[in-house]
This record gives C-alpha cells, sequence and structure tokens, in this order.
C-alpha cells in the first residue's frame, strides 16, 4: 500500500529532475543561512549555478558528526529560534550530543516519511500502534509517533521498559502492531512465553522495527515468536530519525525516500564515490529539510544501493540493510568481522537463544574473540557431554563463516544482558593490554 502513490512511483527521470532542483535550492539555502556551509562551499568553488548534473553533488564537501559537535549545539541551524519546533540529539557514546533542530515544515516532511514506510508493509488507520521505543531525545518514539497519527492509527505511546507491562498492554489493548528495536523485541518475546502467554491472546501483525542492524536469522525468531511480519526501517538523527529508508511487504531492500534525500555510496577510505551496486559507506544530503540541512553527510554505515524499480512499483533507489558501521567493523588478527555475521550464526543454531557478548582482548600483540551464548535447556547444566557439544557446534560454525576461531563460552539461560532500546553487544578490551 502507498501513502503518496505519486511521489512513491514517480518516473526516475522525473525524480531525478525534481532532485537536482531541489539540491541546487539546497546549496543556495546553505550558503545563504549556514556560516559554516558559506565557508566550505567557497574554499570548494561550488554554487548552485555549477551544479548542472546530479553527478555533480561530487564536487560538495561532505559534512561529518565532528563538524556538527563542532558547532555544538547550534551552529549548524538554518533558521532562527523561532522557527525551530522540536529539538532531538543522538546520545553518542562520548562527548557531547549531536544535536538536531526541526521546523514545522521538517515535522510535516518527518511524518510523510514514516507514514510512508508504514503503509508499505501494511499499515492502516485500523491498526492499534505500541511504540516500545524509549520517548525523549531519541527520534525512534516520537517519529514514529507523528507518522503513525498521520496514518490515522490509534498510537499507544509506551515508550521503552517495563517489559512486564509492555506484555500486558500488548493483549488488554490488542495491540496490532509494535514499534521497536528487534533486540527488545525479541526480549519481549521471550517474557510473554515465560509468562505463559500464548500466541492467540496476542494480536499482533507487523512489527516496525529499526535503530540497529537485525540478521533474517533473528528476524525469523522474532516473528515466529509473536506470529508477525516485520520490516526493518533505517534512519539517523542528523538526518532526520526513522523514515529515511525502510523495506516495503516484498523486503528486498529498504526504500529511500528520494525526493527527500539523495543517497550515494562512497569508499570510506578514499571518499570516492563507487558505482551503483558497490557496497562501502553511505552518504546522504537532505534535500528539503530547513532547520539543519545536511549536505553529503557521511553515516559511517555500510550497505549497498540499487536504483531498480521494486516489485512493490515503488521507483525510489533502494540500501541493502546495514551491513554494519565502518567504525565498529571489528579486524580481528587481521581479518574483518561483522557482528551480523555472528549473530546469523548464533540464531541459526537450534540450542542457543539469539542474545550474544563479544569480548575482544589482546595479548602479546595478538586479538582474541570470545563469544558468549545461551544454552536454552536448562537440563543441560547437567550434562557436559551435550554441552561439549553444543559449544563445539558453535566454535565450527563461526570458524566456517569467519575464518578466524573464537573462544565460545556457553551461559545459562536468561543470564547475559537484554535491551530495551539498541543492543550494546560489543566489549573491546584490546586497549587495556597489560
Ligand atoms: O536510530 C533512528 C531510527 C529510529 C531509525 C527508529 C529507525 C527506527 P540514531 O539513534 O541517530 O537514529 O542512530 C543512527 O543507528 O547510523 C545506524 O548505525 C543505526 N541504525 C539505524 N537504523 C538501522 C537499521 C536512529 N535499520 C544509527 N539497521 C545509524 C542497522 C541501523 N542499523
Amino acid at each position: 500500500m502507498f501513502f503518496q502513490k505519486d511521489i512513491e512511483t514517480m518516473p526516475r527521470r522525473e525524480l531525478e529532475a525534481l532532485q537536482l532542483e531541489r539540491l541546487r535550492h539546497l546549496v543556495d539555502y546553505c550558503h545563504k543561512n549556514v556560516p559554516f556551509y558559506r565557508d566550505r562551499l567557497d574554499a570548494a568553488g561550488v554554487t548552485a549555478e555549477k551544479i548542472k548534473t546530479l553527478s555533480d553533488i561530487q564536487y560538495i564537501p561532505m559534512t561529518t558528526k565532528a563538524d556538527i559537535r563542532d558547532n555544538y549545539p547550534y551552529g549548524l541551524f538554518a533558521v532562527p529560534m523561532k522557527k525551530i519546533v522540536r529539538i532531538h540529539a543522538s546520545s553518542g557514546t562520548t562527548g557531547k550530543p549531536t544535536v538536531v533542530g526541526y521546523t514545522k515544515n521538517d515535522i510535516n516532511t518527518w511524518s510523510d516519511c514514516v507514514a510512508r514506510l508504514s503503509a508499505a508493509v501494511g499499515v492502516t488507520e485500523d491498526d492499534v500502534c505500541q511504540i516500545s521505543f524509549g520517548y525523549g531525545l531519541f527520534t525512534g518514539a516520537l517519529g514514529l509517533h507523528y507518522g503513525l497519527e498521520k496514518l490515522g492509527c490509534a498510537v499507544i505511546p509506551v515508550s521503552s521498559g517495563n517489559t512486564e507491562k509492555q506484555v500486558m498492554l500488548l493483549k488488554d489493548f490488542g495491540s496490532t502492531v509494535l514499534i521497536s528495536t528487534p533486540s527488545y523485541a525479541m526480549y519481549m518475546s521471550e517474557v510473554a512465553k515465560a509468562q505463559g502467554v500464548t500466541p492467540e491472546e496476542i494480536k499482533l501483525r507487523i512489527g516496525l522495527f529499526g535503530s540497529e542492524g537485525c540478521t533474517d536469522e533473528l528476524r525469523d525468531k522474532i516473528e515466529k515468536g509473536f506470529g508477525l511480519f516485520s520490516t526493518d526501517n533505517y534512519g539517523m538523527s542528523e538526518l532526520m530519525g526513522p523514515g529515511v529508508s525502510g523495506e516495503c511487504e516484498y523486503r528486498c531492500g529498504l526504500h529511500f525516500a528520494e525526493d527527500h534525500f539523495i543517497p550515494e555510496i562512497i569508499d570510506p577510505n578514499t571518499g570516492e564515490v563507487l558505482p551503483e551496486g558497490e557496497s562501502g559507506e553511505l552518504v546522504i544530503t537532505t534535500l528539503t529539510k530547513e532547520g539543519i540541512p545536511m549536505l553529503r553527510y557521511r553515516t559511517r554505515d555500510i550497505t549497498k544501493i540499487t536504483k531498480e524499480v521494486c516489485k512493490c512499483g515503488r521507483t525510489h533507489a533502494r540500501m541493502d540493510k546495514v551491513r554494519g558501521r565502518s567504525d565498529d567493523m571489528l579486524k580481528i588478527r587481521g581479518v574483518n568481522v561483522f557482528p551480523s555475521q555472528i549473530e546469523s550464526v548464533i540464531a541459526s543454531i537450534e540450542g542457543v537463544a539469539p542474545h550474544y557478548e563479544l569480548i575482544l582482548t589482546r595479548k602479546n600483540y595478538t586479538d582474541y574473540l570470545e563469544v558468549k551464548v545461551e544454552f536454552t535447556d536448562e537440563r543441560m547444566v547437567e550434562d557436559f557431554t551435550k554441552l561439549d557439544a553444543l559449544r563445539n557446534e558453535v566454535v565450527d560454525k563461526l570458524h566456517t563463516v569467519l575464518g578466524i576461531k573464537a573462544k565460545v563460552v556457553l551461559a545459562p539461560p536468561m543470564s547475559l544482558a537484554r535491551y530495551e532500546g539498541k543492543a550494546k553487544r560489543i566489549i573491546d578490551k584490546r586497549n587495556e593490554e597489560a
């Protein structure tokens, strides 16, 4: 289903003409309203008039998270504060948060983008939507909230946490759509099972998941646990929040809202733009944002893009599921390892739960990877032979996929951390070598 069919199925040539017109306007807008961009554009000799084709975007300097931080809190805002109606921020792991502001038009555009990805998997005004993302500076909850309201759904703003109560509301309020991170959805389904809730008592039919990666194997487990169908949705606060791209019912890539964003893929090391279909770092230009426009923002997320028309009829480009962030790809003894590869292996093995911890250590200049996973059957504690066999199975399967041997530690059921938002599974102690 479509929310804005004319735009979502616009012929590629028209779409690109629209993008070009908006890009020229954006360059002008940034030059006039943001001193930081004015200096950068002047130094690079880029003006709106010089942008003749979409590929001229490559001459525009890129923007990074550090640029936003250096201009903390409002230095990159393009409008006076009286035009700003909302502020969000991403917490980040170190230092000051990155702060973003929205005008009324920005909130409207954002809601449209979220309504599109919700309609694309079949959410309608008849749905009851339980939002289990944390409300606050994080964009996930309020982003989905406004988009789903715009579609006409009944929105339940539960926020994250208090998982027993979440399950009670799922049952009692008859929620049909769950909005959360995939790791929280997994946890919720475990709690529902532990409480003896039967699938018949839960009416969930759709999961709008996102904000972190999720392998197909983990997705299958969540879907079976709740008896729902889910899509993967991508976004980041610097660009808007959720709504940048999302899957349709065919789940063959996440559709961008290309009337609002220009996506590019670059080589993260050289900054060179890569051809369609090649894997690299996603760079995004926001075409219509007024509050804090972004020129070629480096997301650090690794993916690839196709512009082929989708089976659903949408013409807007699609990206693959995010493979990982360029900064959380692990390099272990010279081998590149993405945590998602480990998740795929773990979630496909019978007898272990899809929760894990990756612990990296360094001894004598050599890196070691320890993978902690839970076995699911409590009775196994008494059967060392079975435990050993299971551990060996995990070691072997990881070895086949990663090409390196990891130490595998089997932990008792429900002993590893569960997450109500984005999961934090990597503990890197490599700089602590004695
Ligand atoms: O996570 C926005 C969002 C909220 C998207 C709800 C979808 C649903 P940030 O907190 O700024 O924004 O985090 C952005 O999270 O650069 C990715 O590394 C990661 N990320 C977001 N969505 C996905 C996804 C929101 N579907 C950062 N798959 C991004 C993989 C994702 N990673």
